[in-house]
């Protein structure tokens, strides 16, 4: 196969990305409060052993671009609260995101930051309010981020 006459095999020489991507999910419903550190127990993937299930925090194991993602679904029993979450870079927040629940319906939100990390910077989610999060097989709240290059 090529592109403009270009073996493609040398364009995935030239890249020369490593294998860096993690994808985790909460395990169960869960109640929150204002700034805590979000811990998604399941790892689904984790190329690069960036993610610590322990404490919710991903470590950066390589400089590059990364393009971050959360799912997180806020649930009915919160008493009509939104959930607001935060992805939080080495402390500073870069993106946020307001899952609307109400007293009869759940809601979902998703969040994208593609950003540049160094190595060892802590990514984590964060939680700007109080509220219930849902997490089932019909609306699986999660976390994931990959190395764009
Ligand atoms: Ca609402």
């Amino acid at each position: 196969m090529r592109i403009m006459g270009t073996p493609l095999t040398h364009i995935w020489k030239e890249r020369d990305v490593a294998s860096v991507a993690f994808s985790v999910a909460l395990q169960n419903n869960i109640n929150v409060h204002d700034h805590e550190t979000m811990v998604f127990g399941h790892v689904i993937l984790d190329e690069g052993s960036g993610y610590k299930s322990g404490d919710g925090i991903y470590t950066a194991p390589q400089s590059g671009v990364y393009v971050f993602t959360w799912s997180i679904t806020a649930g009915t029993h919160s008493g009509g609260h939104d959930v607001y979450t935060n992805l939080v870079v080495n402390g500073t927040p870069v993106g946020g995101i307001d899952s609307d629940s109400d007293a009869s319906n759940s809601g979902s939100s998703t969040g994208v930051v593609v950003t540049y990390v160094d190595y060892g910077d802590h990514i984590f989610i964060r939680t700007g309010s109080t509220g219930s999060i849902i997490s089932s097989q019909s609306a699986k709240s999660t976390f994931s981020g990959w190395l764009l290059f």
